[in-house]
């Protein structure tokens, strides 16, 4: 029997988590081993997700609910704070990367981090460097997570590499107009009317741990940001719970206009002034929302070195 070595993004998955785990799989699967990759996710998909898989013929992966005993692959992520349950008793065997590197274990992995845009630019320079065919489908997945995570290449974290890849796979998937594609996505992405507060929080969440304590960042991309006027109330509301339930030392949710190219923040946490203050904006009311920061469109760029410059020292 060969063994099973799953791929698996972080919790509060996104595409471009989702995307890498299926490509990681594919590619490996299609080189030469004696294991078998299988993708996996760490929870539901999101709206965004599911669109881009059924637009794709692609199905979802399967939930991995815990890693405990299992070998692991993990893309789009490296800090065990945002990996799923059990990994502690798991053997980690590769990272695949773009974020911060967080991490530290007891044996020799392989290790593969670049800055670029999304996981998916990684592994689609992957395959065009093995020669590995990128068929139609696969092609307009990674196209589209590329896209998701660099924010249409408007993101701080958009490098030449992301921009030149994303037009070879705009061929390959057979989608001429990739920026109107993009707009289409980030519009069913802003769609959040009929979620409750919880789930626009958890959307895309992930945990970051300072010194200070444990930070839970939220971030909502959206191209309109007055529809979330109405909910601020409730919303901060959920997170002061959370915080409460959950131990968070702050829990900040970042709603990011990407038709603008800025951000607001609302702030849950005795030091709502101070972090204000780090993202280079002030609190314009009791609910401490933030007033919009421009140019600030990356958590993993902007906004987690910001926090972490000061709570993390
Ligand atoms: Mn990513």
């Amino acid at each position: 029997m060969p063994q099973k070595i799953y791929i698996i993004g972080h919790k509060s998955p996104d595409l471009d988590s989702v995307a890498a785990a299926i490509s990681y799989a594919n590619f490996k699967n299609k080189q030469k081993n004696a294991s078998t990759y299988i993708p996996a996710i760490a929870g539901d998909i999101n709206q965004v997700t599911k669109f881009v898989l059924n637009k794709f013929n692609l199905e979802a992966p399967e939930i991995l609910k815990d890693a405990s005993g299992k070998k692991i692959i993990l893309v789009d992520h490296n800090e065990l704070s945002q990996a799923l349950e059990g990994i502690g008793e798991a053997e980690i065997v590769e990272i695949l990367d773009h974020h911060k590197l967080n991490f530290k274990y007891d044996l020799p992995i392989a290790v593969n981090i670049k800055p670029w845009g999304s996981s998916c630019s990684i592994l689609t320079q992957m395959y065009l460097d093995n020669n590995i065919e990128i068929n139609k489908n696969l092609a307009g997945l990674m196209m589209s997570a590329i896209l998701d995570d660099t924010v249409i290449t408007k993101s701080p974290t958009c490098i030449d590499k992301d921009k030149e890849l994303i037009k070879k796979l705009a061929v390959l998937s057979g989608i001429s107009d990739w920026k109107e594609y993009g707009l289409e996505m980030f519009k069913i992405k802003s769609s959040v009317k009929d979620f409750t507060d919880m789930e626009i929080i958890k959307n895309d969440f992930k945990d970051f741990e300072f010194k200070a304590g444990k930070f839970g960042i939220g971030q909502v991309e959206t191209v309109d940001l007055s529809e979330f006027d109405a909910r601020e109330k409730a919303l901060s509301e959920t997170m002061k719970k959370m915080r409460a339930k959950e131990k968070y030392h702050s829990v900040i949710l970042v709603f990011t206009d990407i038709i603008n190219e800025d951000s607001r923040f609302l702030i849950v946490s005795d030091d709502k002034e101070k972090i204000a203050k780090a993202l280079g904006g002030e609190l314009k009311n009791s609910e401490a929302y933030t007033s919009r920061i421009p140019g600030i469109m990356s958590r993993k760029k902007q906004v987690v070195p910001l926090i972490s410059k000061i709570f993390d020292k």
